[in-house]
């Protein structure tokens, strides 16, 4: 089936997270012919990480980036062959599956070499020159498929046959003399010769030109244990034909091009195309054979399909997605810079939080909602409105919350403090780490500016330690590229944010009228950082502009 998978944007909050998840439900109970899959874009934040542990919901899937993998390529179920499989059987299916490369496959379903056709040739051209003619170890009923043979005689017990192959031309005492116990020799209807090669140690003869087996040979051969086989084949062709019966565990190359379903398809064309198989083979975790990708399977353009929800700006959303087909977008911030393929159903709705929008349209389907989800889609309102208390919030978002919470069994305040707190400890938290927590990146008027938010009740905390997280805005700038970057430690209680800044501080004169001290400035009532803050610096830049 199908996959479409629900993403937030990268550095993941509570919103985004809990909004894939209830969306991929919602999603997967009104449309039964795609599969959605809730994602993430990055690490849980604590306070996630408490609310799907609370309802006991799965971890999304970590998806770094929406570039085409082997994962979105129909894969076909290979041909193989195993270590033992005789070379002429993986030659037979190379012709009639007109394929190019014949893995061979462990017991296991592990990938253990190659078959190439080329190899084959290769091989075949140096082992005529140089070794002697040798049966390797082989099922006695796969000898006699290959050279096309009756199985006259066989004891019971043996199942492999194997040894060095004669070809009785020579005089008869100086044949016997060569041949060792457990030989193989290719005769022709000379009976004696038939007789006194067993009655010496040959294991097994192969009679050519069908020449006939007399009763006595039949009976020297039980007695002593050997194998007869009879072909219509003539010497020649019979020798020909051993030299197939090799395993292909002898000749198969054992370095080969492997691809997990997480390879991206840029890495795999590349490996194909420089690769003297042409191929790539597709292992999972544990070396087992998927399939095999050839230059054919890379044609097509493929892309995944994504359903962003919680953004839709392309600095937020996680890596590849100019190469992913966007198939809806849920949000409920402003509009940015997203494009699309196709025309696409854009729902952007400016309530608290997307969770909002989504729980809303249960209701409206009248879809069932399992106590989980209400649990989850109620935390998203809680922590993107900080218990109601940001501007944002919407008289939708209390509506809404108070039906979820009485299917998700819990009390509001009670919980939605708890969740609160959970997220906003800072003490013995790395500052790089509780920086790029939430941290969102805005091109205004040419500018890129990096805006990071911390949820804390904490300022005196925050004020020791300005010197340790001054360090880390700059580390966090430099590795967003940013040329502006601003930190808000906002207090829900005190309804105020401490905001830390590297810019010139004429941008916060002009945008709020006071530049504080040491780069740190305290805003009353500046709570959202989309509502509050970002238009407040954007007029500031615009006016700078003029
Ligand atoms: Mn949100």
């Amino acid at each position: 089936m199908e996959k479409v998978y629900v993403i937030g944007h990268k550095s993941p909050d509570t919103d985004s997270i809990v909004s894939a998840i209830s969306y991929a439900e919602y999603k997967n109970s009104v449309d039964g012919k795609r599969r959605y899959i809730p994602s993430r874009g990055g690490e849980l934040n604590p306070e996630t990480s408490f609310v799907l542990n609370f309802f006991n919901v799965p971890i999304p899937t970590l998806l770094q980036t929406v570039e085409p993998t082997v994962d979105d390529l129909t894969l076909k179920e290979p041909f193989y062959a195993r270590p033992d499989t005789p070379v002429y059987d993986v030659a037979t299916l190379m012709e009639e599956k007109n394929i190019k490369n014949v893995p061979v496959v462990d017991e296991n379903g592990k990938i253990v070499g190659v078959v190439t056709e080329r190899g084959l040739a290769r091989v075949y051209v140096r082992r005529t020159k140089v070794e002697p003619l040798h049966i390797h170890p082989v099922p006695t009923r796969s000898l006699a498929r290959i050279l096309q043979a009756d199985v006259v005689y066989k004891p019971q017990k043996q199942e492999l046959i194997s040894g060095s192959v004669h070809m009785a031309v020579d005089a008869l005492h100086v044949l016997l003399k060569k041949i060792v116990q457990g030989d193989v020799v290719i005769v022709g209807d000379d009976e004696p010769a038939q007789i006194a090669l067993l009655e010496n140690g040959a294991k097994l003869l192969i009679v050519v030109n069908e020449a006939p087996v007399s009763e006595r040979v039949l009976k020297i051969a039980k007695q002593k244990g050997a194998t007869i086989l009879r072909t219509s084949a003539d010497a020649f062709g019979a020798a020909k034909l051993i030299n197939l019966s090799l395993p292909v565990s002898l000749i198969m190359s054992k370095d080969f091009p492997v691809v997990s379903y997480s390879t991206s398809l840029e890495d795999v064309k590349e490996l194909v195309f420089e690769s003297k198989y042409r191929a790539a083979f597709v292992i999972d975790l544990e070396g087992r054979l998927i399939s095999i990708i050839t230059r054919t399977d890379l044609m097509r353009t493929v892309r995944k399909k994504v359903i962003l929800v919680d953004h839709n700006e392309r600095s937020q959303a996680v890596d590849g997605i100019d190469k992913a087909d966007i198939l809806e977008i849920i949000d409920h911030h402003r509009i940015g810079d997203i494009s699309t393929l196709h025309p696409v159903f854009f729902y952007n709705e400016p309530v608290g939080s997307t969770s909002t929008i989504i729980a809303s349209w249960f209701f409206r389907e009248g879809i069932k909602m399992e106590r989980e989800i209400a649990g989850l889609l109620l935390s998203g309102i809680i922590s993107d409105t900080l218990l109601f208390a940001l501007s944002t919030t919407t008289s939708k978002d209390k509506e809404i919350a108070r039906r979820l919470e009485k299917i998700s069994k819990v009390n509001i305040e009670d919980y939605g403090k708890k969740m609160l707190m959970e997220g906003m400890k800072i003490k013995g938290q790395d500052p790089v780490s509780l920086l790029k927590r939430d941290v969102k990146k805005y091109t205004i008027m040419d500018h890129n500016i990096a805006i990071s938010q911390i949820m804390t009740t904490d300022f005196e905390g925050v004020l020791k330690e300005r010197e340790k997280f001054k360090n880390a805005m700059e580390r966090v700038k430099g590795s967003l590229g940013a040329d502006m970057m601003f930190v808000l430690f906002t207090d829900p209680i005190r309804k105020s944010s401490l905001v830390m800044y590297d810019c010139n501080p004429r941008i916060l004169e002009h945008a709020f009228g006071s530049k504080g001290e040491e780069n740190i400035l305290e805003l009353k009532n500046v709570m959202s950082r989309k509502k509050d803050f970002v238009p407040r610096i954007g007029d500031a830049l615009t006016a700078f502009r003029k």
